[in-house]
């Protein structure tokens, strides 16, 4: 049986069959025919999550791992608008999803009646497309137009990046009806738009013959090995690729831990690191350090390679986008880029050199602080970890110990909220075997603590709060403390504690106050495979900023 709604049944069953399984429907009536249509599907995998910000941020997670779009969906009103940070992260971090929300009837919509907002395009300004289902679906044509529009939305999902898409659906009531009959649908396929891959590559090696001073910078990006070892050829031939954590690359080529580096990059020697040609591709750049330092030193040209064409002129010098996949332009590349000379990658490699020598100098002379749990922590995460990083200090701290194959890196970095890393972390866990370890603030794990009211952690899934009592970050930037206002409206300092949320939602719990403390929960924590596992570690929060700091002054050279 399914939902008597022709247009709902009609959505499930192209669901299914253009290869998708999982949706996460939340809790209400409006949304009735959904359930039926696609629960009742025994090719599909339906899940329920109360709450939506929430379930979006968990669907985030799965679609990361599976590369396949995920669907939420949900009630009319207040609750479509809760699925919109994660749409937002889901669109710069260019993660597939499938929105779909339940409406009224368009001959309801502001009329006085319950649980309505305006839900026609809702999202418009951070979805990659929004459309809306007919309500009846009586003849033919509106049959072909209702195909049309739900093959469109599911093919945009991945193309020609992949993104978020809402579909809204107005039903009718009543709403719970069944039938046994099943609506059939076409499925169409995208047309792709054939790329004229001779004509800029052609482009792109002519640049390249012309100048020495080459950066690549790889912005946020899964991993992908066969592209990293394309990368490390051409790293090979003295280009200098800068990467972070987030990257996901990892070579001992590769100008990995950026902060270290451009933090001593002195006024008089920054034309020594100032490329002529820069070439960035993937997500969003965690570093400020060096956004700031490729303003003041900027390159003569920047490209920027894209799948969608979509420019990204972070450095006020963007000269060309190319419409294409990076590993296609670097696969063409290395045939004919010639090796340059060995200066300008000797002065990035030199000083990543004596910058590592002089970090490892500096982490033994230190007391118990955030610094020094990171590097604990990093050292002694087993093989294999998918490490999620929250906003604001782990994913920056993680960039000053450079990249470490042993990990798959993730973070919300699309537009690096902190509402959603603990649901993300737990999306992942739920559809992957291997082990998730989120490393998150306390703010952001309180922020988020919804994250633990579903049915779906599995013992994968190892969450770690450092709780420096607020937000680090702010006792660390320029700013807060001078404004008077530091405790109270920047860090929120608390005393705030995970344990009993740990225990309402059934996860052991660890912790630490100081370092011996920290080794004997660690071990227990890591090792503790019945259930998912919290373990809170507490840092000291004046230390924490005054050791960092003392850190980029140490690294001087
Ligand atoms: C939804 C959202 N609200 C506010 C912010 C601004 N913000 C960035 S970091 C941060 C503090 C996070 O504190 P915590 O999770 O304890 O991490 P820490 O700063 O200590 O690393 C805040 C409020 C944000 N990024 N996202």
């Amino acid at each position: 049986m399914t939902s008597d709604k022709k247009n709902v049944s009609l959505l499930a069953g192209l669901f299914v069959k253009k290869g998708l399984s999982d949706i996460i429907i939340s809790p209400g009536s409006r949304n009735a025919p959904i359930v039926i249509a696609f629960a009742n599907k025994p090719e599909v995998n339906a899940l329920s999550i109360v709450d939506e910000r929430s379930a979006g941020f968990f669907a985030l997670g799965m679609a990361q791992q599976s590369g396949k779009a995920v669907a939420v969906a949900c009630t009319s009103g207040s609750a479509a608008l809760n699925y919109a940070p994660a749409i937002a992260e889901a669109y710069y971090q260019k993660i597939p999803l499938l929105v779909l929300t339940a409406d009224r009837p368009p001959e309801l919509i502001e009329r006085g009646y319950g649980q309505i907002i305006r839900q026609k395009e809702v999202y418009k300004n951070y979805i990659k497309a929004s459309f809306e289902l007919p309500v009846e679906i009586e003849d033919e044509d509106t049959l072909k137009e209702a195909t049309q529009t739900i093959n469109n939305a599911i093919n945009l999902t991945q193309y020609p990046e992949p993104g978020p898409v809402h579909i809204n659906i107005p039903f009718r009531e009543p709403l719970y009806g069944l039938t046994k009959e099943v609506m059939q649908a076409e499925v169409i396929e995208i047309e792709k738009e054939p790329i004229n891959k001779e004509q800029f590559i052609n482009e792109l090696a002519d640049v390249c013959w012309k100048y020495d001073k080459i950066l690549i910078f790889a912005g946020q990006q899964q991993k992908d090995e066969e592209f990293n070892t394309l990368l490390s050829n051409i790293a090979a031939k003295n280009v200098v690729v800068l990467s972070e954590t987030t990257s996901n690359l990892t070579n001992e080529k590769f100008m990995d831990c950026i902060d270290n580096i451009i933090s001593t990059i002195h006024k008089d020697e920054a034309s020594r690191f100032q490329p002529e040609l820069l070439v960035t591709f993937g997500g969003q750049v965690v570093s400020k350090m060096v956004k700031q330092f490729l303003r003041d030193n900027p390159p003569g040209e920047h490209w920027h390679i894209s799948p969608s064409g979509e420019p990204m002129d972070t450095y006020f010098r963007l000269k060309r986008t190319l419409t294409a996949k990076p590993n296609k332009v670097f696969s063409e590349l290395i045939k004919i880029l010639p090796e340059k000379s060995s200066v300008y990658f000797n002065t990035w490699r030199q000083r990543k050199e004596l910058l590592v020598q002089r970090k490892n100098k500096y982490l033994v002379t230190i007391p118990y602080t955030d610094l020094q749990v990171f590097d604990f922590l990093l050292k002694h995460l087993p093989d294999h970890t998918n490490l999620h990083l929250g906003n604001s200090t782990p994913v920056r701290y993680s960039q000053l110990f450079g990249s470490d194959k042993k990990f798959t890196y993730f973070s919300n970095r699309g537009v690096s909220g902190i509402d959603g890393q603990v649901s993300t972390t737990a999306g992942n866990a739920y559809t992957d075997k291997e082990l998730h370890v989120l490393i998150t603030g306390d703010l952001g794990f309180l922020y988020d603590s919804n994250a633990l009211m579903n049915h779906y952690l599995k013992p994968n899934l190892k969450i770690i709060v450092i709780n420096n009592a607020g937000g680090g970050i702010f006792r660390f930037i320029d700013g807060p403390e001078q404004s008077g206002h530091l405790e109270t409206f920047f860090e929120a300092k608390h005393d705030w504690r995970a344990e009993k949320i740990a225990e309402a939602f059934s996860l052991n719990y660890y912790k630490a106050e100081n370092m011996d403390q920290l080794v004997a929960s660690f071990a227990n924590f890591i090792n503790d495979q019945k259930v998912p596992a919290v373990l809170e570690i507490f840092t000291p929060n004046k230390k924490n900023a005054e050791i960092l700091k003392a850190y980029f002054e140490f690294l001087k050279v």
